[in-house]
């Protein structure tokens, strides 16, 4: 893919950038996406299993659900687009990686600047002591698992109508309003309040870049769009800006 030289200079010379991402830089390493062709939501109704409502009507099937899913994202393993997003934290002097995926993936690659906006599959939260704690087990012995105290444990992920954590949204919120580039990557850009961070970067002054195999929302307020695979663009695009 032929890049144009002002993107190429924007990013090698850029201080300060945001990444966002969606499902779709996780989809090379096979874990599902929620909307498109293939996505989780043409499968599953997201008012049955990633709602409160759905979790407080039949916990174990909502269980069932994430257990499957865990098992998934247990086999897979970080793919080039992870790589090149954890390279650009070691590159960039201010760096902020904000992820709507709750797959771990970024972490697995060495991002360590992060935010994990809608939570992380393998975290659990007590639902009367509000605490929250890692569970690895894989299948789930039990399901629905249960806290130590007797009451139920819950994915700790934002379901639908759910707030997203203060502190990260915060972070995230912060990071968007002094950088200079914003990047998106794999998401369909539609889901709130995530969907309105480009229109936050672009306000606040930053260059919009988006990376999708399709167009979305974004793309008509992206200042350079890359349409393809994040596998592929992202490390093209991270070799002519390190070359
Ligand atoms: C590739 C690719 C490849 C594929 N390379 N690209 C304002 C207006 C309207 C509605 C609302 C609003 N504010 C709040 C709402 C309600 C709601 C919302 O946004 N609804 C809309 C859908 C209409 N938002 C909320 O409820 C949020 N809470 C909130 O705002 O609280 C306050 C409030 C509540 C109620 C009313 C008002 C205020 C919470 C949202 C929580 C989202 N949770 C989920 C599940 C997380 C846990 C889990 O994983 O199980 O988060 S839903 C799902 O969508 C998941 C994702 O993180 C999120 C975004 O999806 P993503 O990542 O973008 O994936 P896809 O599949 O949509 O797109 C993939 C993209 O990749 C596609 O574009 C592909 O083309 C691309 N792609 N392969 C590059 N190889």
């Amino acid at each position: 893919m032929e890049f144009r030289e002002d993107l190429i200079d924007l990013l090698r010379v850029a201080g300060s950038v945001v990444v966002v991402t969606g499902s779709g830089v996780s989809a090379e390493s096979g874990v599902p996406t929620f909307r498109g062709g293939d996505g989780l939501w043409r499968r599953y109704r997201a008012e049955d299993l990633a709602t409160p409502q759905a979790f407080s009507s039949d916990p174990a099937l909502v269980w069932e659900w994430y257990d499957w899913r865990r098992g998934i994202v247990a086999k897979a393993k970080p793919n080039p687009a992870h790589e090149v997003i954890a390279d650009m934290e070691r590159y960039y002097p201010d760096f902020l990686l904000v992820t709507q995926n709750v797959d771990g993936l970024h972490r697995k690659a060495g991002n360590e600047r992060m935010v994990e906006i809608h939570g992380n599959i393998w975290r659990v939260r007590c639902v009367a002591e509000l605490d929250e704690r890692f569970l690895y087990d894989n299948p789930l012995e039990v399901i629905p698992p249960k806290c130590e105290c007797g009451s139920l444990l819950r994915p700790a992920v934002v379901w639908f109508g759910e707030s997203l954590p203060f502190e990260g949204l915060t972070t995230a919120s912060e990071g968007i309003q002094n950088c200079e580039v914003f990047l998106t990557v794999g998401t369909s850009g539609v889901v709130y309040p995530v969907a309105s961070f480009p229109m936050l970067a672009k306000s606040s002054g930053a260059s919009v870049v988006d990376i999708n195999k399709d167009a979305t929302p974004i793309t008509s307020i992206a200042d350079h769009t890359l349409m393809g695979k994040a596998g592929e663009i992202l490390p093209e695009l991270w070799r002519a800006i390190k070359g």
